[in-house]
């Protein structure tokens, strides 16, 4: 596999490939890595797939809620045997409300992670973009848990093929206290998760990239690459602070941040 950034996929492959990953993600059916049956695919392919997909769902008049940062930090990556983070795409029906509970049924893997969420107010676009871009260009960011689910059968995948399926994108829950970013030192914010009242995974904040508005601008970069930019008013998941912990049926999760409050959601059918 090459990490190139050469598309090598043809037009067709790329509409097979969509819908292969829209019909494993809608019937929470797993599908063997994509690079079994294309074994040259590119990163560059994987994004092409991504933004096929993206672009279905915005046919049906589904609306985009921003991007996230995926694979951010290097225990992550290492977790997962990848190098480079990635980004995704987030529709605003995959939003879930604090509290709720999330159908199990509806995923293949679902795991959690421990996110701060930046809400835009100005454009940032353009292959040099830094974290005070990203800060001066932030509204206000709030604690999120998101929710990844990877439809990769035996959970076996690589880079092309996870950012074919939209970074493992499924579900995401926003909460706790809004907070303008220059209120509250966002490279230490500290995170507990537990799941049915026992600390499963913490964190600081450092952990993504150094401070999560790096992963911001990172993934600003990629949209350049992909001609594209973040618009005022997006939505960003700025990458893991925590691992990903896996869930079931009957789960409950707290994750409960420093300054930002928490955020609950169970798990059910
Ligand atoms: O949100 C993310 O960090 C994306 C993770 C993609 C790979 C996985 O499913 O763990
Ligand atoms: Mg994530």
């Amino acid at each position: 596999m090459s990490d190139s950034n050469a598309i090598t996929l043809t037009p067709a492959n790329i509409a097979e490939l969509c819908e292969r990953v829209d019909h494993a993600q809608r019937t929470a059916t797993a599908m063997p890595k994509l690079t079994d049956d294309f074994p040259s695919m590119t990163l560059a392919d994987g994004y092409a797939v991504q933004q096929a997909l993206r672009h279905k769902h915005l046919a049906t008049g589904a609306r985009q809620a921003g991007w996230k940062a995926g694979l951010t930090s290097k225990a992550k990556m290492e977790q997962m045997g990848v190098h480079v983070p990635s980004i995704g795409f987030l529709m605003a029906d995959m939003s879930r409300p604090e509290g709720s509970t999330v159908r199990t049924d509806d995923l293949v893997h679902p795991r959690v992670e421990c996110e701060v969420a930046f809400v835009t107010k100005a454009d940032l676009s353009g292959s040099d973009v830094t974290r005070e871009d990203v800060l001066a260009a932030t509204h206000f960011v709030m604690p999120a848990i998101e929710i990844i689910d990877s439809r990769f059968s035996g959970f076996k995948f690589d880079l092309p093929s996870v950012v074919a399926d939209n970074c493992s994108s499924a579900r995401y829950v926003l909460g706790g206290r809004p907070r303008y970013a220059e209120d509250i030192d966002l490279s230490t914010l500290g995170v507990v998760m537990e799941k049915n009242g026992q600390p499963i995974a913490m964190g600081a904040s450092a952990a993504v990239m150094g401070h999560p508005a790096e992963a911001v601008a990172l993934l600003v970069k990629v949209l350049d690459e992909l001609g594209e930019k973040l618009p005022a008013g997006s939505l960003v998941l700025s990458g893991g602070i925590t691992e990903a912990i896996a869930v079931q049926d009957g789960d409950h999760v707290i994750a409960r941040y420093q300054e930002l409050g928490t955020v609950a959601v169970n798990f059910g059918n």
